[in-house]
């Protein structure tokens, strides 16, 4: 895939989810810098993958690493560190229990998958509006053996009431312990609290946005109206935020390679495990 069409997928949300995202701006950079490429063209075609998702810290933070330490090919093993993630949060998936996720997580997915191997679960799927993501997780466990049930977003509180657990992604997580995931997650996290249905995040641990220690505010992308009512009648502001954020209080735990920790935790876990991440973004300040 070149440039143009790397940057076009990611934008149009064809290249989906925080780690593919990441994987695949990591491999065109690779890619380029083999080929020979300059730091000037290097350094236009970070900008273009930056924009092209405003709220990828993974890819952010991989990019950064990279250019720095030359070392893509880690820094790929990263992305893929895939298996401590399922290890760590197969756990959390009883046999017989009842499972909702929303949105499409790969890494929710695969530690489903993985469960799904040897112990028996249903899952709960909302749609997503307006890019129905829901569908793609729905398809997926279905071709795993996984029995689903597909709600429309406002049926969350129906697909959660006796649930036994709520597993998302994420696309961030700042260094107070919130977490951006796609809109609706704080919503159907409330309603997951009041039925007691604990709620856990599962994330590669690169999701940590640094930068969100030196003060900086995360941005939350903001999608075309387009997305959601093609010719809305004149006077009506559509908004489209493709994220939210959740509060701490409202997660239960974050499952990631580094095992599972509580929020407000996450950050210091994060940074102690690698420093090279917090060092790559204060010098990229
Ligand atoms: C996808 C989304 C996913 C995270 C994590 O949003 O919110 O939960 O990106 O995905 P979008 P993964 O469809 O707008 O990209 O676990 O695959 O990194």
């Amino acid at each position: 895939m070149d440039v143009d069409e790397t940057v076009r997928k990611i934008e149009a949300v064809e290249i989906q989810g925080a780690t593919n995202v990441a994987d695949a701006g990591v491999r065109l950079l690779k890619r380029l810098v083999e080929e020979g490429a300059d730091a000037d063209r290097i350094d236009e075609v970070t900008e273009r993958l930056k924009n092209a998702r405003p709220t990828e810290p993974f890819l952010f933070n991989c990019i950064r690493v990279a250019r720095e330490t030359g070392e893509y090919d880690r820094v790929l093993e990263q992305i893929e560190a895939q298996d401590e993630i399922d290890a760590n949060g197969a756990p959390l998936v009883e046999e017989g229990s009842v499972v909702y996720t929303h949105c499409h997580s790969s890494s929710v997915t695969s530690v489903l998958e993985t469960v799904a191997e040897d112990r028996g679960f249903r899952a709960r799927v909302t749609e997503t509006r307006p890019l129905y993501q829901g569908r793609k997780t729905a398809r997926e466990l279905a071709e795993t053996d996984v029995p689903v049930r597909f709600y429309v977003d406002s049926g969350a509180r129906i697909a959660l009431r006796d649930a036994d657990v709520m597993l998302i992604g994420a696309d961030a997580i700042l260094d107070n312990g919130k977490v951006i995931n796609k809109i609706g997650s704080e919503m159907f996290a409330e309603v997951a609290g009041g039925y007691d249905v604990p709620v856990y995040v599962v994330t590669n641990s690169w999701k940590y946005d640094p930068m969100s220690s030196f003060g900086y505010e995360t941005e939350i992308e903001r999608r075309a109206s387009e997305e959601v009512w093609g010719e809305p009648p004149e006077g009506v502001e559509v908004v489209n935020y493709a994220f939210e954020k959740i509060a701490p209080e409202k997660i239960d735990g974050i499952v990631s390679e580094l095992g599972v920790h509580e929020p407000e935790e996450f950050a210091e876990a994060v940074s102690g495990e690698y420093p090279t991440l917090v060092e790559a973004a204060r010098t990229a300040r």
